[in-house]
């Protein structure tokens, strides 16, 4: 049975807006997936430090065969191709990031993977773009979107046309 998937895209080097376009399409073209809808996208302040450019966010939502450990290989596979460089600098500026924010109800806790995404329920970046596909969402552990966004400001955020 296919679950429904959420992923965070993030950009802020090599001009972000096309490379959340090339990301889109790759999701597109995974195997037993299919992209059901992608939020609008959204230029960011970025997190962490300070001397970047700002990101340009969005999050798609995705249905999905494949198993969680199988769809985050397909999306670092993804991140690698367009040119992601990981470095040792923590929140330091990427061409491309792909994050698994959430996967059905699923709590996943591995070495490689941490479901819900850990600091997912305190960024405008990605809990607004979420709210625009699924206002009502319910996270695993009973919070509602609507609850996060009350104590998430829309600070440094822009939606972009
Ligand atoms: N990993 C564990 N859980 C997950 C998951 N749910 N999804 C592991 C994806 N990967 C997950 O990730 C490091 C390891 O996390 C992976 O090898 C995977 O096995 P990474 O992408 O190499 O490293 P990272 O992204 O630099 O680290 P981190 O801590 O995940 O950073 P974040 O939280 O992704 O933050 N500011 C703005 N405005 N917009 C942004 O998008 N992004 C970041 C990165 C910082 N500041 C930002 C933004
Ligand atoms: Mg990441």
């Amino acid at each position: 049975m296919s679950e429904r998937v959420y992923i965070g895209l993030g950009s802020n080097l090599a001009e972000p807006r096309q490379q959340l376009e090339a990301a889109l399409k790759a999701l597109s073209q995974i195997p037993a997936t299919k992209v059901a809808v992608v939020s609008p996208l959204y230029a960011s302040d970025p997190l962490g430090p300070p001397d970047q450019p700002r990101y340009v966010n969005a999050v798609a939502a995705l249905d999905t065969d494949l198993e969680p450990l199988a769809l985050l290989d397909a999306l670092q596979t993804i991140e690698l191709e367009q040119g992601r460089v990981r470095k040792d600098e923590r929140w330091g500026p990427r061409t491309l990031d792909l994050d698994i924010l959430l996967f059905g109800e699923q709590l996943i806790d591995e070495p490689r993977l941490t479901v819900p995404h850990y600091h997912m329920h305190a960024r405008a970046f990605v809990l607004y773009p979420l709210a625009d596909l699924a206002p009502q969402l319910r996270f695993p552990d009973g919070r509602t979107l609507p609850e996060l966004l009350t104590a998430c400001p829309f600070s440094g955020l822009e939606r972009l046309s």
